[in-house]
Protein backbone atom coordinates (compact mmCIF):
# COMPACT_ATOMS: atom_id res chain seq x y z
CA UNK A 1 0.00 0.00 0.00
CA UNK A 2 0.90 3.88 0.20
CA UNK A 3 -0.81 6.49 0.41
CA UNK A 4 -2.03 8.63 -2.46
CA UNK A 5 -1.26 12.55 -2.44
CA UNK A 6 -1.42 14.51 -5.38
CA UNK A 7 1.76 14.18 -7.47
CA UNK A 8 2.36 18.40 -7.25
CA UNK A 9 1.35 18.28 -3.50
CA UNK A 10 3.56 20.15 -0.90
CA UNK A 11 3.52 17.11 1.14
CA UNK A 12 5.84 15.32 -1.44
CA UNK A 13 8.79 18.29 -1.22
CA UNK A 14 11.50 17.10 0.93
CA UNK A 15 11.65 20.52 2.49
CA UNK A 16 8.37 19.46 4.50
CA UNK A 17 9.24 17.67 7.14
CA UNK A 18 8.02 14.32 8.51
CA UNK A 19 8.62 12.28 11.71
CA UNK A 20 7.05 10.45 14.53
CA UNK A 21 6.80 11.07 17.77
CA UNK A 22 6.81 9.85 21.14
CA UNK A 23 6.75 10.99 24.78
CA UNK A 24 9.02 9.81 27.88
CA UNK A 25 6.86 8.82 30.27
CA UNK A 26 5.03 6.90 27.68
CA UNK A 27 7.85 4.48 26.56
CA UNK A 28 10.68 4.68 28.45
CA UNK A 29 10.08 2.57 31.72
CA UNK A 30 13.45 2.06 34.00
CA UNK A 31 11.82 4.76 36.21
CA UNK A 32 13.82 4.08 38.85
CA UNK A 33 17.32 4.10 36.79
CA UNK A 34 20.39 6.20 37.23
CA UNK A 35 18.79 8.55 39.61
CA UNK A 36 15.45 9.22 38.37
CA UNK A 37 12.73 10.90 40.27
CA UNK A 38 9.24 9.52 41.23
CA UNK A 39 7.30 11.85 39.12
CA UNK A 40 3.17 12.50 38.79
CA UNK A 41 2.35 10.24 37.00
CA UNK A 42 4.45 7.42 39.09
CA UNK A 43 2.15 8.28 41.88
CA UNK A 44 -1.02 8.89 40.33
CA UNK A 45 -0.75 5.42 38.82
CA UNK A 46 -0.26 4.17 42.18
CA UNK A 47 -3.12 5.18 43.57
CA UNK A 48 -5.96 3.21 43.00
CA UNK A 49 -8.78 3.63 40.66
CA UNK A 50 -7.18 6.09 38.83
CA UNK A 51 -5.29 4.39 35.87
CA UNK A 52 -7.16 1.12 33.80
CA UNK A 53 -6.31 -1.76 35.29
CA UNK A 54 -3.59 -0.03 37.60
CA UNK A 55 -1.21 -0.20 34.57
CA UNK A 56 1.48 2.08 35.06
CA UNK A 57 4.94 3.37 33.59
CA UNK A 58 6.86 -0.16 34.04
CA UNK A 59 8.18 -1.33 31.53
CA UNK A 60 6.35 0.71 28.96
CA UNK A 61 8.34 0.36 25.99
CA UNK A 62 11.74 -0.30 27.94
CA UNK A 63 12.65 2.03 25.65
CA UNK A 64 15.32 3.83 27.92
CA UNK A 65 17.36 0.26 27.90
CA UNK A 66 16.54 -0.08 24.00
CA UNK A 67 17.61 2.76 22.61
CA UNK A 68 19.53 1.78 19.54
CA UNK A 69 17.54 -0.89 18.63
CA UNK A 70 14.69 2.06 18.65
CA UNK A 71 16.90 4.63 16.89
CA UNK A 72 17.47 2.21 14.46
CA UNK A 73 13.45 1.60 14.13
CA UNK A 74 13.06 4.86 13.48
CA UNK A 75 15.64 5.04 10.86
CA UNK A 76 14.51 2.15 8.79
CA UNK A 77 10.89 4.41 8.43
CA UNK A 78 12.69 6.77 6.69
CA UNK A 79 11.62 9.85 8.73
CA UNK A 80 13.22 13.06 8.64
CA UNK A 81 12.50 14.00 12.47
CA UNK A 82 12.00 12.15 15.73
CA UNK A 83 9.54 14.26 18.30
CA UNK A 84 10.59 12.92 21.73
CA UNK A 85 10.05 14.19 25.53
CA UNK A 86 12.89 15.09 27.99
CA UNK A 87 11.79 13.89 31.47
CA UNK A 88 12.56 16.45 33.79
CA UNK A 89 12.70 13.76 36.58
CA UNK A 90 15.72 12.08 35.12
CA UNK A 91 17.60 15.83 34.91
CA UNK A 92 16.54 17.37 38.31
CA UNK A 93 15.92 14.07 40.34
CA UNK A 94 16.04 16.66 43.56
CA UNK A 95 16.01 20.26 43.49
CA UNK A 96 18.59 21.60 42.22
CA UNK A 97 20.67 18.93 41.83
CA UNK A 98 21.51 17.65 37.82
CA UNK A 99 21.83 14.77 37.23
CA UNK A 100 25.15 13.39 34.85
CA UNK A 101 23.38 9.85 33.57
CA UNK A 102 19.85 11.72 32.95
CA UNK A 103 21.48 13.93 30.51
CA UNK A 104 23.90 11.71 28.77
CA UNK A 105 20.74 9.55 28.01
CA UNK A 106 19.40 12.25 26.00
CA UNK A 107 22.23 13.28 24.89
CA UNK A 108 22.65 9.29 23.48
CA UNK A 109 19.40 9.80 22.15
CA UNK A 110 19.99 12.97 20.24
CA UNK A 111 23.51 11.92 19.05
CA UNK A 112 22.75 8.86 17.68
CA UNK A 113 19.15 10.40 15.36
CA UNK A 114 22.15 12.52 14.00
CA UNK A 115 24.28 9.68 13.28
CA UNK A 116 21.43 8.31 11.52
CA UNK A 117 20.59 11.66 9.55
CA UNK A 118 17.37 12.24 11.71
CA UNK A 119 16.73 15.58 12.66
CA UNK A 120 15.97 15.78 17.25
CA UNK A 121 13.05 17.60 17.79
CA UNK A 122 12.86 18.25 21.63
CA UNK A 123 9.98 18.46 24.00
CA UNK A 124 10.81 19.78 27.64
CA UNK A 125 7.69 18.66 29.37
CA UNK A 126 4.96 16.06 28.12
CA UNK A 127 3.53 15.59 31.86
CA UNK A 128 6.10 14.08 34.11
CA UNK A 129 6.21 16.46 36.79
CA UNK A 130 8.71 15.67 39.51
CA UNK A 131 6.36 14.70 42.54
CA UNK A 132 8.55 16.61 44.98
CA UNK A 133 7.65 20.09 42.91
CA UNK A 134 4.00 18.81 43.14
CA UNK A 135 4.14 18.38 46.58
CA UNK A 136 4.80 22.35 46.76
CA UNK A 137 2.14 22.94 44.65
CA UNK A 138 2.60 21.57 41.17
CA UNK A 139 1.91 23.83 38.45
CA UNK A 140 -0.50 25.40 41.00
CA UNK A 141 2.29 27.25 42.42
CA UNK A 142 4.42 30.19 40.33
CA UNK A 143 7.92 29.02 41.85
CA UNK A 144 6.92 25.81 39.25
CA UNK A 145 7.41 28.53 36.21
CA UNK A 146 10.77 29.52 37.67
CA UNK A 147 11.74 26.15 38.21
CA UNK A 148 10.91 25.00 34.72
CA UNK A 149 12.82 27.88 32.97
CA UNK A 150 15.75 27.11 35.22
CA UNK A 151 15.39 23.06 33.87
CA UNK A 152 14.66 24.70 30.81
CA UNK A 153 18.14 26.74 30.24
CA UNK A 154 20.17 23.68 30.90
CA UNK A 155 18.84 21.57 29.06
CA UNK A 156 18.95 23.69 26.09
CA UNK A 157 22.55 24.36 27.28
CA UNK A 158 23.62 21.03 27.27
CA UNK A 159 21.75 19.92 23.95
CA UNK A 160 22.17 23.28 22.29
CA UNK A 161 21.66 23.17 18.58
CA UNK A 162 22.15 19.40 18.01
CA UNK A 163 18.21 19.58 18.87
CA UNK A 164 16.68 20.88 15.82
CA UNK A 165 13.44 22.02 17.04
CA UNK A 166 12.66 22.91 20.96
CA UNK A 167 8.70 22.69 22.24
CA UNK A 168 8.54 24.21 25.97
CA UNK A 169 5.32 22.32 26.66
CA UNK A 170 3.32 19.57 24.58
CA UNK A 171 -0.89 20.23 25.53
CA UNK A 172 -0.92 22.45 28.38
CA UNK A 173 -4.60 21.94 27.97
CA UNK A 174 -3.97 18.73 29.44
CA UNK A 175 -2.01 19.19 32.25
CA UNK A 176 -3.67 22.40 33.38
CA UNK A 177 -7.26 21.20 32.60
CA UNK A 178 -6.89 16.97 32.74
CA UNK A 179 -5.09 17.34 35.87
CA UNK A 180 -5.99 20.15 38.00
CA UNK A 181 -9.75 21.05 36.68
CA UNK A 182 -11.14 17.45 35.78
CA UNK A 183 -8.88 15.23 38.13
CA UNK A 184 -8.88 12.76 35.29
CA UNK A 185 -4.90 13.16 34.75
CA UNK A 186 -1.90 13.33 37.46
CA UNK A 187 -2.23 15.05 39.63
CA UNK A 188 -5.79 14.49 39.62
CA UNK A 189 -7.00 17.92 41.05
CA UNK A 190 -10.84 19.07 40.33
CA UNK A 191 -11.24 22.76 40.36
CA UNK A 192 -11.85 25.18 37.23
CA UNK A 193 -10.48 27.30 38.97
CA UNK A 194 -6.95 25.79 39.50
CA UNK A 195 -7.04 24.13 35.96
CA UNK A 196 -7.07 28.52 34.87
CA UNK A 197 -4.12 28.90 37.33
CA UNK A 198 -2.47 26.11 36.61
CA UNK A 199 -2.62 27.04 32.47
CA UNK A 200 -1.74 30.77 33.54
CA UNK A 201 1.62 29.48 35.11
CA UNK A 202 2.11 26.41 32.69
CA UNK A 203 1.92 29.65 29.53
CA UNK A 204 4.06 31.94 31.96
CA UNK A 205 6.54 29.35 32.34
CA UNK A 206 6.98 28.91 28.58
CA UNK A 207 7.39 32.72 28.08
CA UNK A 208 10.39 32.48 31.21
CA UNK A 209 11.84 29.44 29.46
CA UNK A 210 12.06 30.71 25.42
CA UNK A 211 14.53 33.32 25.83
CA UNK A 212 17.26 31.39 27.46
CA UNK A 213 16.51 28.57 25.21
CA UNK A 214 16.96 31.48 22.05
CA UNK A 215 20.47 31.95 23.76
CA UNK A 216 21.65 28.48 23.81
CA UNK A 217 20.30 27.33 20.77
CA UNK A 218 20.56 30.07 18.37
CA UNK A 219 20.41 27.45 15.38
CA UNK A 220 17.73 25.46 16.66
CA UNK A 221 13.58 26.68 16.41
CA UNK A 222 11.70 27.12 19.24
CA UNK A 223 7.70 27.32 20.06
CA UNK A 224 5.35 25.27 21.79
CA UNK A 225 2.49 22.33 20.93
CA UNK A 226 -1.38 22.57 21.79
CA UNK A 227 -3.96 20.04 21.37
CA UNK A 228 -6.76 21.19 19.95
CA UNK A 229 -10.20 19.78 18.89
CA UNK A 230 -12.45 22.21 17.46
CA UNK A 231 -15.85 22.61 18.60
CA UNK A 232 -19.07 22.51 16.47
CA UNK A 233 -22.31 23.63 17.25
CA UNK A 234 -25.06 20.84 17.48
CA UNK A 235 -27.56 23.60 15.31
CA UNK A 236 -27.82 26.96 13.99
CA UNK A 237 -29.38 28.34 16.47
CA UNK A 238 -27.91 31.59 18.10
CA UNK A 239 -27.95 29.35 21.82
CA UNK A 240 -25.66 26.59 20.20
CA UNK A 241 -23.61 28.56 17.85
CA UNK A 242 -22.42 30.65 21.07
CA UNK A 243 -21.62 27.31 23.14
CA UNK A 244 -19.27 26.28 20.33
CA UNK A 245 -17.62 29.59 20.28
CA UNK A 246 -17.33 29.87 24.24
CA UNK A 247 -16.12 26.26 24.14
CA UNK A 248 -13.15 27.02 21.53
CA UNK A 249 -12.41 30.42 23.66
CA UNK A 250 -12.23 28.40 26.93
CA UNK A 251 -9.96 25.19 25.14
CA UNK A 252 -8.32 26.84 22.58
CA UNK A 253 -7.86 30.05 22.67
CA UNK A 254 -7.51 30.69 26.47
CA UNK A 255 -4.20 28.95 25.39
CA UNK A 256 -3.26 30.76 21.94
CA UNK A 257 -4.18 34.60 22.50
CA UNK A 258 -2.15 34.96 25.40
CA UNK A 259 0.80 33.62 23.28
CA UNK A 260 0.15 35.76 20.16
CA UNK A 261 -2.08 38.39 21.20
CA UNK A 262 -0.98 39.49 24.97
CA UNK A 263 -4.52 38.76 26.71
CA UNK A 264 -7.08 36.04 27.44
CA UNK A 265 -10.13 35.75 25.43
CA UNK A 266 -13.07 37.73 27.93
CA UNK A 267 -15.91 35.71 26.92
CA UNK A 268 -14.45 32.99 29.31
CA UNK A 269 -13.79 35.60 32.28
CA UNK A 270 -16.30 37.96 31.94
CA UNK A 271 -19.03 35.05 32.58
CA UNK A 272 -16.98 32.90 35.26
CA UNK A 273 -14.63 35.87 36.83
CA UNK A 274 -13.77 33.18 39.62
CA UNK A 275 -11.87 31.39 37.17
CA UNK A 276 -9.81 34.02 36.15
CA UNK A 277 -6.04 33.51 37.26
CA UNK A 278 -4.26 35.47 39.73
CA UNK A 279 -1.37 36.83 37.78
CA UNK A 280 0.91 39.64 37.46
CA UNK A 281 1.08 43.05 35.25
CA UNK A 282 3.65 41.92 32.94
CA UNK A 283 3.29 37.82 33.16
CA UNK A 284 1.19 38.63 29.30
CA UNK A 285 4.11 40.56 27.85
CA UNK A 286 6.48 37.73 29.12
CA UNK A 287 4.13 34.83 27.86
CA UNK A 288 3.70 36.10 24.31
CA UNK A 289 7.30 35.85 23.73
CA UNK A 290 8.31 35.51 19.88
CA UNK A 291 7.80 31.86 18.96
CA UNK A 292 9.14 30.35 15.60
CA UNK A 293 6.80 27.75 15.37
CA UNK A 294 3.26 26.52 16.66
CA UNK A 295 2.98 23.06 17.08
CA UNK A 296 -1.01 21.50 16.62
CA UNK A 297 -1.99 18.04 17.95
CA UNK A 298 -5.35 16.92 16.23
CA UNK A 299 -7.01 13.77 16.87
CA UNK A 300 -10.89 14.78 16.75
CA UNK A 301 -13.69 17.55 16.61
CA UNK A 302 -16.12 17.80 19.16
CA UNK A 303 -20.13 18.84 18.53
CA UNK A 304 -21.48 20.76 21.41
CA UNK A 305 -25.06 22.67 22.51
CA UNK A 306 -25.71 25.28 24.82
CA UNK A 307 -26.34 23.34 28.17
CA UNK A 308 -29.47 23.90 30.50
CA UNK A 309 -27.19 24.52 33.39
CA UNK A 310 -23.68 25.30 32.75
CA UNK A 311 -22.08 26.89 29.23
CA UNK A 312 -22.24 23.86 26.78
CA UNK A 313 -22.60 19.89 26.92
CA UNK A 314 -21.13 17.60 24.18
CA UNK A 315 -23.18 15.76 21.64
CA UNK A 316 -22.60 12.19 20.61
CA UNK A 317 -21.50 12.07 17.25
CA UNK A 318 -22.85 9.64 15.12
CA UNK A 319 -20.22 7.90 12.17
CA UNK A 320 -16.82 6.30 11.95
CA UNK A 321 -14.77 6.28 15.28
CA UNK A 322 -11.18 5.03 16.19
CA UNK A 323 -10.80 2.43 19.02
CA UNK A 324 -11.36 5.21 21.59
CA UNK A 325 -14.45 6.19 20.94
CA UNK A 326 -13.12 9.97 19.47
CA UNK A 327 -14.98 10.48 15.72
CA UNK A 328 -12.88 10.60 12.25
CA UNK A 329 -13.48 13.78 11.19
CA UNK A 330 -10.40 15.27 9.11
CA UNK A 331 -12.13 18.11 7.85
CA UNK A 332 -11.91 19.79 11.15
CA UNK A 333 -8.08 19.56 10.76
CA UNK A 334 -8.45 22.00 7.27
CA UNK A 335 -10.97 24.07 8.82
CA UNK A 336 -9.15 24.68 11.22
CA UNK A 337 -5.50 25.77 10.63
CA UNK A 338 -7.66 28.07 7.99
CA UNK A 339 -9.98 29.57 10.56
CA UNK A 340 -6.27 29.92 12.62
CA UNK A 341 -4.69 31.61 10.02
CA UNK A 342 -7.76 33.97 9.78
CA UNK A 343 -7.93 34.77 12.91
CA UNK A 344 -4.36 35.53 14.41
CA UNK A 345 -1.91 37.83 11.88
CA UNK A 346 1.00 36.74 13.47
CA UNK A 347 0.41 32.88 13.43
CA UNK A 348 3.58 31.52 12.80
CA UNK A 349 4.24 28.70 10.75
CA UNK A 350 2.88 25.32 11.82
CA UNK A 351 4.11 21.67 12.87
CA UNK A 352 1.30 19.14 12.68
CA UNK A 353 2.90 17.72 16.16
CA UNK A 354 0.70 14.89 16.55
CA UNK A 355 -1.99 12.87 14.29
CA UNK A 356 -3.14 9.26 14.71
CA UNK A 357 -5.62 6.70 15.72
CA UNK A 358 -6.47 4.32 18.32
CA UNK A 359 -6.39 0.85 16.63
CA UNK A 360 -6.49 -1.90 18.52
CA UNK A 361 -6.08 -4.19 15.75
CA UNK A 362 -3.66 -7.44 16.87
CA UNK A 363 -1.04 -9.23 16.16
CA UNK A 364 -1.78 -12.34 13.51
CA UNK A 365 0.54 -14.64 12.27
CA UNK A 366 3.39 -11.86 12.99
CA UNK A 367 1.14 -9.12 10.89
CA UNK A 368 -0.46 -6.07 12.31
CA UNK A 369 -3.47 -5.49 9.23
CA UNK A 370 -4.20 -1.43 11.25
CA UNK A 371 -6.17 -0.74 8.25
CA UNK A 372 -8.68 1.90 10.01
CA UNK A 373 -5.70 4.03 11.30
CA UNK A 374 -3.98 3.52 7.68
CA UNK A 375 -7.20 5.19 6.53
CA UNK A 376 -7.14 7.85 8.89
CA UNK A 377 -3.44 8.77 8.28
CA UNK A 378 -4.70 9.03 4.40
CA UNK A 379 -7.49 11.29 5.28
CA UNK A 380 -5.69 13.49 7.11
CA UNK A 381 -2.84 14.20 5.50
CA UNK A 382 -5.40 14.99 2.57
CA UNK A 383 -6.84 17.42 4.87
CA UNK A 384 -3.18 18.74 5.60
CA UNK A 385 -2.53 19.27 2.03
CA UNK A 386 -5.92 21.18 1.30
CA UNK A 387 -5.30 23.64 4.04
CA UNK A 388 -1.48 24.21 2.31
CA UNK A 389 -3.67 24.79 -0.85
CA UNK A 390 -5.75 27.49 1.34
CA UNK A 391 -2.71 28.98 1.92
CA UNK A 392 -2.01 28.01 5.27
CA UNK A 393 1.84 27.32 6.20
CA UNK A 394 2.51 24.21 7.19
CA UNK A 395 6.21 23.09 7.66
CA UNK A 396 5.67 19.16 8.77
CA UNK A 397 3.83 16.72 9.92
CA UNK A 398 4.08 14.10 12.64
CA UNK A 399 2.82 10.69 13.19
CA UNK A 400 1.65 9.78 16.86
CA UNK A 401 2.61 7.46 17.54
CA UNK A 402 6.32 5.40 16.51
CA UNK A 403 4.95 2.27 18.80
CA UNK A 404 2.43 1.47 20.79
CA UNK A 405 2.67 2.83 24.42
CA UNK A 406 1.24 3.71 28.01
CA UNK A 407 -1.78 5.86 26.96
CA UNK A 408 -2.58 7.68 30.44
CA UNK A 409 -5.30 6.86 32.11
CA UNK A 410 -6.37 4.16 29.56
CA UNK A 411 -3.47 2.09 30.73
CA UNK A 412 -2.00 -0.22 27.71
CA UNK A 413 -5.52 -0.71 26.26
CA UNK A 414 -5.36 1.73 23.88
CA UNK A 415 -2.63 1.28 20.86
CA UNK A 416 -1.64 4.17 18.81
CA UNK A 417 1.49 3.09 16.87
CA UNK A 418 2.63 2.40 13.70
CA UNK A 419 4.76 0.00 14.95
CA UNK A 420 3.58 -3.02 17.63
CA UNK A 421 4.76 -3.58 20.80
CA UNK A 422 4.33 -6.87 22.65
CA UNK A 423 4.70 -5.64 26.10
CA UNK A 424 5.63 -9.12 27.90
CA UNK A 425 8.58 -9.94 24.91
CA UNK A 426 9.31 -6.29 24.36
CA UNK A 427 9.26 -7.47 20.47
CA UNK A 428 8.40 -5.02 17.84
CA UNK A 429 6.55 -5.41 14.55
CA UNK A 430 5.62 -3.06 11.69
CA UNK A 431 2.05 -2.84 11.51
CA UNK A 432 0.33 -2.09 8.00
CA UNK A 433 0.54 1.89 8.54
CA UNK A 434 4.00 1.68 9.20
CA UNK A 435 4.75 -0.12 6.08
CA UNK A 436 2.68 2.51 4.42
CA UNK A 437 4.78 4.98 5.69
CA UNK A 438 8.01 3.78 4.81
CA UNK A 439 6.98 3.34 1.42
CA UNK A 440 5.44 6.96 0.78
CA UNK A 441 8.74 8.55 2.30
CA UNK A 442 10.69 6.78 0.07
CA UNK A 443 9.04 7.37 -2.76
CA UNK A 444 9.07 11.25 -1.97
O1 LIG B 1 -0.90 9.70 23.91
C1 LIG B 1 -1.30 11.03 23.83
C2 LIG B 1 -0.11 11.96 23.89
O2 LIG B 1 0.62 11.78 25.04
C3 LIG B 1 -0.57 13.39 23.86
N1 LIG B 1 -1.47 13.63 22.76
C4 LIG B 1 -2.55 12.72 22.57
C5 LIG B 1 -2.06 11.29 22.56
C6 LIG B 1 -3.25 10.32 22.36
O3 LIG B 1 -4.15 10.47 23.41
Amino acid sequence: MNFTIPETSKLRDKAFTFGVATASFQIEGASTADGRCESIWDRFCATPGKVLNRDNGEPACDHYRRLEQDLDLIKSLGVDAYRFSIAWPRIEPSPNMWNEAGFAFYERLVDGLIARGIKPYATLYHWDLPQYLEDRGGWINRETAYKFARYADRVSARLGDRVASYATFNEPWCSAFLGYRFGVHAPGLKSHRLGFQAAHHLLLAHGLAIPAMRQNAPQAQHGIVLNVTPSYAQSDSADDQWAAAFADDENTHTYLQPLLQRRYPSRVFDRHPDWAPTQLASDLAIIAAPIDFLGINYYTRSVVKKASTGDYTNVPQDGAKTDIGWAIYPTALTQLLVDLKTRYSNLPPIFITENGAADNTGLVDGAVHDMMRTDYYQQHLNAVHQAIEEGVDIRGYFAWSLMDNFEWAEGYSQRFGIVHVDYQTQVRTLKTSGKTWQIFLAER
